[in-house]
């Protein structure tokens, strides 16, 4: 395995030197998604040296080194965790047979689809977040949220390079258009829902991290059981890299839990807004919000195009290999909630084409250990709230669920009744115009916003008062 090689324009350890086709093609794209990243990235603090950690190498011992970058100088670069020996395809028709090296031709544009998917989403971040820089409640947290920022860049990287590599003249049609569809916009919008969603303020930003990038999580790691190898090992590097993002959105909403129970206590009152904190109800909906959007994520309950990914073996299930079964499913039944006229109900549906559900329950479960942590602090300071995920039937648009309205507690409820309660249940204007007056920047070294505890250790082991981002 070569080793990353930081001399190179384009850092990287798979010996792009020895293909210049390849690497003409990046170094052509190069400019032009760094000139993405002026327009689309963080906006205003491109100048500034930021304490950003880099890959270094891909195994599990100390791939990241920590110092001050200038994000359009970060290190964007092409990483594929090592190779295995003798890989085989470990589920759908070509089960045990070498996983392939190339992509094969019956399965270019599928497979191709699935990788423009995935692209679509990091750039899409890197738009939705492009503001909150302005609004950061403390330097560390200005820090990690760039730090976001260029790894996603670096996900588009990893997924521009399997396009590159792989897809000929398509794939650098395709790696073009990664850099024109816009987050949002009403002409050219990015591919998924969520990723056209706004992130207006840092409440959105640690959800979203929380439960979008969770989505992240559970489909690289389903793209991780590829048996397209480039992709498997792109992924798998790619995981080590989100699990941070999922860090910052649990301890970012932890940490508005902890201020807001703090106050509480101290004002002994539930009405922390009076005190400049965001009360449990609004982060319950926020919740409601956000879990709902990144549901969507998933796909239809009853997918064939889930189905076919598995049989060709392109897109496995989370753990595939830890399970104890065929790995063919095509006699086997799931689970899965769905409509019966005015109930909701469960049937057992064919394993094969249940495999989004599947996976929409590997995800439920995490965040559901997420939500009962923030439950345990909400507890430790003796309040009595609990946070719950809604219904995975409310709110929703894509699947089953799409055309009736429920509730967040699972009942399938009237028009009149939707519209009477969902200001309960999901964000107001007045709501999000009092997260909005919180969102004055704070940065002065090792100060915090008034409406979020502060972190319980810093980045590296950093000190309290460490100037994460130099801003004189
Ligand atoms: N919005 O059978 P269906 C991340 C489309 S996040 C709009 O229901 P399928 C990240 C679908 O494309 C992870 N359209 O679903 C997080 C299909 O359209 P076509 C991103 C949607 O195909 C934070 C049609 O509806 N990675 O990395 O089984 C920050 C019927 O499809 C949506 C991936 O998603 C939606 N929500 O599954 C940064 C992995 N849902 O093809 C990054 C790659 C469905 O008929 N993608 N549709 O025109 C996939 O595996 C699949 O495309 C999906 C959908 C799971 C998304």
């Amino acid at each position: 395995m070569a080793p990353i090689d930081y001399n190179e324009r384009i850092p990287n350890n798979v010996s792009l030197t020895e293909n210049r086709r390849l690497l003409r093609a990046l170094e052509d794209w190069q400019p032009k998604f760094l000139e993405w990243w002026h327009d689309m990235g963080p906006e205003g603090f491109q100048s500034r040296d930021v304490y950003l950690r880099t890959a270094v190498s891909v195994d599990a011992k100390g791939w990241a080194q920590f110092g001050y970058v200038k994000m359009p100088e970060y290190r964007w670069g092409i990483f594929l965790a090592e190779p295995e020996t003798d890989r085989r395809i470990n589920f759908g028709d070509h089960q045990g047979q070498p996983a392939w090296q190339d992509v094969p031709g019956e399965y270019r544009g599928t497979l191709r689809r699935l990788i423009v998917t995935q692209g679509d989403t990091e750039p899409a971040s890197v738009e939705q977040q492009r503001h909150l820089g302005r609004t950061c409640p403390s330097l560390y947290d200005l820090r990690n949220l760039f730090q976001v920022n260029v790894e996603e860049g670096r996900h588009l990287w990893a997924m521009v390079y399997l396009l590159d590599a792989h897809f000929g003249r398509d794939g650098r049609e395709e790696s073009e258009a990664l850099l024109q569809r816009r987050s949002g916009d009403h002409d050219k919008p990015r591919i998924l829902g969520a990723f056209n969603e706004k992130t207006p303020d840092w409440l959105s930003f640690f959800m979203f991290c929380f439960f979008t990038d969770r989505d992240g999580k559970y489909q690289l790691a389903s793209l991780a059981e590829s048996g397209f190898d480039p992709l498997s090992r792109t992924c798998r590097f790619m995981l080590t890299e989100e699990a941070h993002h999922m860090f910052v959105g649990e301890s970012g909403v932890g940490r508005i839990v902890q201020r807001a129970c703090e106050l509480m206590r101290e004002h002994t009152t539930d009405d922390v807004r009076k005190h400049g904190g965001i009360d449990l109800p609004t982060m319950q909906k926020y919740i409601n919000f956000h879990c709902s959007v990144s549901l969507d994520l998933f796909g239809s309950e009853v997918s064939t195009n889930a189905a076919n990914f598995y049989t060709a073996g392109l897109k496995g299930r989370f753990e595939e290999t830890k399970k104890a079964d065929d790995h063919r499913l095509k006699d086997g039944v799931y689970p899965v909630i769905g409509l019966d006229g005015e109930k909701i109900v469960t049937r057992q549906e064919a394993a094969l084409v249940s495999l989004n559900e599947r996976l929409r329950d590997d995800y439920v479960a995490d965040c559901q250990r997420g939500v009962n942590r923030w439950n345990e602090i909400i507890k430790s300071h003796g309040v009595d709230f609990t946070l719950t995920l809604p219904h995975r039937a409310f709110r929703r648009a894509i699947g089953a669920f799409a055309e009736v309205r429920v509730s967040p507690d699972g009942r399938i409820i009237s028009q009149a009744e939707w519209d009477a309660r969902h200001r309960d249940w999901l964000p107001t204007e007045e709501d999000e115009a009092y997260v909005g007056s919180l969102m004055k920047p704070v940065t002065e070294r090792g100060k915090m916003a008034g409406w979020i505890a502060p972190p319980a250790r810093g980045v590296n082991s950093q000190a309290e008062d460490f100037e994460y981002v130099r801003l004189s």
